[in-house]
């Protein structure tokens, strides 16, 4: 096929609720959407999942604009495509910037899919009918807020609970939480929010009986987590810390982690988070797949590439109404019972509903 057209559109929408960790808060998300369409007319979609400033990452909704604009599209607008997985190629000669070469790569896959009539689960080589929906919970001022939130989405049936930690916030937290909810699959996220120094921290936290820890340390310190892995028995999971195969590699050699939490725009793309896949189950590392606030075209994606055999343990990807008074998409994403069906249709499986898309752009681009 060939892309005869890409559109960009920068948009902003407002969350139903705030959503707290350890490098901020966020009120409304500022994210790109990219449509690439082919001879046929057939569209395809993709999500940049930066947001407006450089807190989880050093990618940001406006370095993305500019660097899908300058250097990603122009490597694919007007070109004859065979198959997605050779758009990430096309795009390494460029350091970095992985959720901006996401989305353009995502757009890409999903077109492809609809243009073999199938749906881009299948594409990806996945072959779950449904996946497991966990959800994860922001750091709340007050505990008996969060005890009540958690009470009210275990009542709706996720089947695990992602709560944010940060110094201060953290075991006191865990324990009052595990008074009222003693069995719950829980675990904590801490967004890097710590250091070797509090190694007695986590050796606290490890007598809660926690699925896992999710990226204790900073982002490039896959020694010090080797490190503190050796310490503690809960299970570290590694985010922030893996954007691609070679440091998932790394990663597992020299033990820094028992569990990846992979997101599609933080490894530059589907190509490269299923290596990834292929990767851990070959090492019997465990994966899930992680949230970015998205959008339903993000979590299309997220749903697609967590029917992969490997992503055993539920993932963040909840229903459009987690933070949308309305979503993108139509049918919106439903969680019943802590399972989301996967879509039948081709491609992602939803249609983009370009009158609410309109109603939230800010920015628009043609190309
Ligand atoms: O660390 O997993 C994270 C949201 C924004 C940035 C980083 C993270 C998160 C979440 C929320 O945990 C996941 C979601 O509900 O989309
Ligand atoms: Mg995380």
């Amino acid at each position: 096929f060939i892309i005869q057209e890409v559109i960009m559109y920068k948009m902003k929408m407002e969350m139903k609720s705030p959503f707290t960790t350890s490098f901020g808060t966020q009120y409304d998300r500022e994210f790109i959407l990219v449509e690439v369409k082919d001879e046929n007319g057939l569209s395809g979609w993709g999500e940049c999942v930066t947001s407006s400033l450089p807190l989880y990452s050093e990618e940001y909704t406006n370095t993305a604009w500019i660097f899908m604009k300058e250097c990603l599209i122009p490597l694919v607008v007007h070109q004859q495509m065979n198959h997605p997985d050779e758009v990430f190629p096309k795009f390494e000669a460029y350091k970095g910037n992985y959720m901006a070469k996401s989305a353009v790569e995502g757009a890409i896959w999903d077109l492809y899919a609809k243009s073999k009539g199938t749906t881009l689960a299948k594409a990806l080589g996945g072959s779950k009918q449904h996946i497991e929906s966990g959800i994860s919970l922001g750091i709340q001022e007050n505990t008996e807020d969060l005890l009540q939130s958690i009470k009210k989405n275990v009542d709706e049936g996720y089947k695990r609970i992602k709560v944010k930690i940060e110094p201060g916030r953290d075991v006191s937290v865990v324990k009052e939480i595990r008074k009222f909810f003693p069995d719950l699959p829980l675990m904590v996220d801490a967004n890097s929010a710590y250091t070797l120094d509090d190694v007695h921290i986590m050796k606290e936290l490890d007598r809660y009986n926690l699925l896992m820890i999710e990226q204790p340390l900073t982002s490039g310190d896959l020694i010090d987590h080797a490190t503190l892995q050796q310490q503690i028995s809960t299970p570290i999971c590694l985010d922030e810390s893996i954007h691609c195969y070679r440091e998932a590699r790394q990663a597992i050699e020299l033990g820094s982690c028992k569990i990846i939490n992979v997101k599609i725009g933080r490894v530059g793309g589907l190509t490269e988070a299923k290596r990834i896949h292929d990767l851990c189950k070959e090492h019997g590392i465990a994966l899930w797949c992680g949230g970015m606030l998205e959008s339903g075209v993000g979590r299309a994606h997220n749903i697609a590439i967590a029917t992969l055999a490997n992503f055993t343990y539920p993932g963040d990807t909840a229903s459009s109404d987690r933070y949308w008074e309305e979503d993108v998409i139509s049918p919106l994403v439903e969680v019943h019972n802590g399972t989301i069906m996967v879509p039948q249709r081709p491609g992602i499986g939803y249609e983009v509903d370009l009158d609410i898309v309109n109603k939230y752009v800010v920015e628009k681009a043609t190309f």
